[in-house]
């Protein structure tokens, strides 16, 4: 079985029941959430050796996390135990023309205040083929983002392949601090995504020659941002998922990759919406497993897209699909009949 690594942050996700506005909620569904401990679920599912790391509190919320993971197989024998507190997020799901809401209360979490004296990465990454991050974990704090290198020198030289989703999150910081960041470590990555929005905000690549949005400009659009991406950092691929958006419950789903020399976009799903969160995430996941099993980076693309498209119908943030049901998907069997 292939060794997979992600490293990041997990939170305590407390989302309103039934579509609640907060201001009317009497409770909230729990469950557990974050971009590069999603990723990890959905590697786990489709059979690969998948490692989380990250720092969680020795309490019992602290367990109740290494638990939601372990349930779906993650291994977390890398998870440190110490700090103050989980992050915790809360979310609104919007519906029709009400967007959704975030609420982060995630500051001096445990993974945000970690060292890099407690993990040891010459262990984390003996033996593994992949590893993946995000921008939303170097942007935690200062020490997380030196943790966040750290990891990724480990990781080249135990020659391990690169992902990095770059997920600019705006509650954590500036543009101008996530590019003097991220710019430094996108030298060890081998595998870049993200939006058109992430490009400029994270790394300061303008937007593409057209602010059209769908369609063939936009297209055009990415293949000169990732164009210059591939010409400035080596990348071997850049990748977007593409969105096109009807309603906060109705988009149209897609994605392009460009490995410096084919520019190919994906088929497009149109989706109905039970919950857009992890959605990139199990893009990213999907894609990856399709790198790490062999496929050619099409074919990885469209798994990546067809997995994602599935884990919009799944509530929570975990992508709880697997191999079979992507596949089916892929071969254009959308009918939801019982086999
Ligand atoms: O990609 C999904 C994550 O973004 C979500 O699980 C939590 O928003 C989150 C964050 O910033 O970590």
């Amino acid at each position: 079985m292939k060794k997979v690594v992600t490293m990041g942050e997990i939170m305590l996700r407390l989302s309103t029941p039934r579509f609640e506005r907060f201001v009317q909620a009497e409770s909230f569904d729990a469950v557990y959430g974050g971009g590069e401990a999603n990723v990890a679920v959905s590697l786990a599912n489709y059979g690969l050796d998948s490692y989380f790391v990250s720092k969680l509190p020795k309490n019992d919320i602290g367990q109740a996390a290494i638990n939601h993971m372990r349930r779906f197989g993650v291994n977390t024998n890398y998870v440190v135990r110490g700090g103050d507190r989980v992050g915790i997020y809360y979310l609104e799901s919007g519906a029709s023309m009400r967007p959704s809401k975030v609420i982060y209360d995630r500051a001096n979490s445990s993974i945000a205040e970690a060292r890099v004296s407690d993990f040891n990465f010459d262990e984390i990454f003996k033996d593994a083929v992949w590893f993946h991050f995000s921008g939303i974990t170097p942007a935690l704090s200062d020490e997380a983002a030196i943790l966040t290198e750290e990891a990724l020198k480990a990781a080249k030289k135990h020659e391990v392949t690169v992902s990095v989703d770059l997920n600019y999150r705006k509650n954590l910081w500036t543009p101008e601090k996530a590019q003097k960041v991220m710019t430094n470590l996108m030298q060890y990555v081998d595998v870049c995504i993200g939006n058109e929005e992430d490009a400029e905000l994270t790394l300061g690549f303008k937007p593409g020659d057209t602010n059209v949005t769908t369609g063939e400009l936009e297209l055009k659009g990415y293949k000169n941002i990732f164009k210059q991406m591939i010409e400035k950092f080596n990348f071997k691929y850049v990748v977007s998922s593409l969105r096109e958006s009807y309603s906060a419950s109705d988009n149209g789903w897609s994605a392009c990759i460009y490995d410096g020399n084919e520019f190919y976009h994906s088929k497009k799903y149109d989706i109905r919406i039970v919950d857009r969160v992890g959605g990139g995430d199990s893009f990213a996941s999907g894609l990856i497993y399709g790198l790490v099993s062999g496929k050619n980076f099409k074919d990885a693309l469209e798994f990546g897209v067809a997995a994602s498209a599935l884990k919009h119908t799944i509530h929570g943030d975990f992508n709880m699909v697997s191999i079979d049901e992507v596949e089916k998907l892929l071969q254009g069997d959308a009918s939801g009949r019982v086999q």
